[in-house]
């Protein structure tokens, strides 16, 4: 008999309990794509801050530095350590110190700031602090909104095209050695770009329907699909595939706020090659 093991994610969001998002995102698809999901919340929220009022929130405050020492002394081997949304005061110090205790796992950053052009609800303060997590990362995966505040950039008022798309994933790349960036319009496409060590576009034809916690499923699943020896290009392929999946598979009455419809979906995760 030989046993494979999983490949272990340390995986530091919050805990959005409604909405679809952050770590009820990553916890799902890692494991249906055959990973070990370390689950390291930041924060207990009832939903996202996304169109569904005032969430009842927990901070996890000491519980995070202590957790990471529990699994230090456990001697656990992590392969990824990949963050999220950081709403905390000390959930970037957090993310630093995983970084510390397991330099040989591959680190993966989600620069969660905003969308649309703008910062989620209080997540201006933190710029300063996530774009030096992005120093300290092997991979980062910004949206549009994300990649230009990281860079100091306006929002940009007209489409990117592909030249243009691929210099902002390589302007990035003076910040993190492997950068993908997100939801590019193109024309009918949607698109991402990968700059620094692999250099590429993908497009696809684009859906015009906007859900809260797409981008975190975008994430999960190249982080999945990475972890199984995919190029960069073919996880971010694998990923925006499996996205405008599910946005197909959501009944456009249902209330977006709540999310895309991923969960009858994750099947396909575990039978593909990705
Ligand atoms: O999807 C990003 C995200 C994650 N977690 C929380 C959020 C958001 C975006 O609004 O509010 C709590």
């Amino acid at each position: 008999m030989k046993y494979i093991a999983p490949k272990t994610v340390l995986c530091i969001h919050d805990l959005s309990g409604a909405g679809r998002c952050s770590m009820a995102a990553a916890a799902p698809v890692l494991a249906a794509m055959g990973h070990q999901p370390i689950l390291l919340p930041t924060a207990l929220f009832s939903t996202h801050t996304g169109g569904l009022g005032q969430p009842a929130a927990q901070m996890c405050g000491g519980y995070g530095p202590a957790a990471l020492q529990h699994y230090r002394e456990l001697g656990l081997q992590i392969d990824c350590i990949y963050s999220g949304y950081l709403a905390g005061t000390g959930d970037q110090e957090l993310v630093r110190r995983a970084f510390e205790f397991w330099p040989e796992a591959l680190k993966i950053v989600d620069p969660v700031l905003g969308d649309g052009g703008r910062f989620y609800t209080g997540m201006e303060d933190k710029l300063p602090g996530v774009r030096e997590l992005c120093r300290g990362a092997d991979m980062i995966l910004p949206n549009l909104t994300e990649a230009c505040l990281l860079l100091g950039l306006p929002q940009p008022q007209q489409e990117l095209d592909q030249a243009g798309a691929g210099a902002l994933a390589e302007e990035l790349a003076g910040l993190c050695g492997q950068t993908v960036v997100t939801g590019l319009p193109q024309g009918r496409h949607l698109a991402c770009a990968g700059g620094g060590k692999e250099r590429f576009v993908v497009q696809r034809l684009r859906i015009d329907r906007s859900y809260p916690g797409t981008g975190d499923l975008f994430a999960s699943v190249l982080v999945g699909a990475l972890l199984r020896g995919n190029a960069v290009s073919a996880a971010a392929d694998a990923a925006a595939g499996f996205v405008a999946e599910a946005i197909e598979n959501t009944d456009p009455a249902a209330n977006p706020a709540l999310g895309v419809w991923f969960e009858p979906l994750l099947g396909r995760l575990a039978g593909r090659g990705v």
